[in-house]
């Protein structure tokens, strides 16, 4: 099945949101496959965000995701992608549907709280990036049937 890459960052987690954010997630029907906490090393966080390299934001944003632990996921379910983006909410969060973990939780683009990978083929090299082999783990929820249609 379908996989995403949530990242917590750093001001969810110091905001104490941790709990809030995974439980909205695990609501919506969506399967933890693979968890950790730990502090990005700027290396890490370059290649993350490599697209953004040049961009007026680029070093604000390396300063923000490396200023603090974050909680990296990995998520599974059917449309898992797109799902966690519509329970993520738009980029800037003041833009962003309220219901969502950005426009609930968040004010600013800069402190928006949560990374989701934006398709299929990013969530694949994200998941790669942030997780070794073995560290996502293959299991089902009983009762998944009352999420999943077969
Ligand atoms: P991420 O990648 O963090 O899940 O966010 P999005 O997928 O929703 O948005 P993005 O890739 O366009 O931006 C990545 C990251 O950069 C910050 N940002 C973005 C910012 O601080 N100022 C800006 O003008 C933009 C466009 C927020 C998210």
């Amino acid at each position: 099945m379908e996989r995403s890459l949530v990242i917590i960052k750093p001001d969810g987690v110091q905001r104490g949101l941790v709990g809030e954010i995974i439980g909205r997630l695990e609501r919506r029907g969506l399967r933890l496959v693979g968890l950790k906490f730990l502090a990005v090393e700027v290396s890490l966080a370059e290649q993350h965000y490599a697209v953004h390299q040049g961009k007026p934001f680029y070093e604000g944003l390396i300063r923000y995701i490396t200023s603090a632990p974050v909680v990296v996921m990995a998520w599974e379910g059917k449309k898992v992608v797109e799902a966690v983006r519509q329970t993520v909410g738009a980029t800037n969060p003041t833009a962003a549907v309220p219901g969502t973990i950005r426009a609930d939780l968040g004010i600013d683009i800069g402190r928006n709280l949560i990374h989701a990978s934006d398709s299929v083929a990013t969530a694949e090299f994200e998941l790669g990036l942030w997780f070794k082999p073995g560290e996502i783990v293959d299991w089902a929820r009983d009762g998944e049937r009352w999420v999943f249609e077969a």
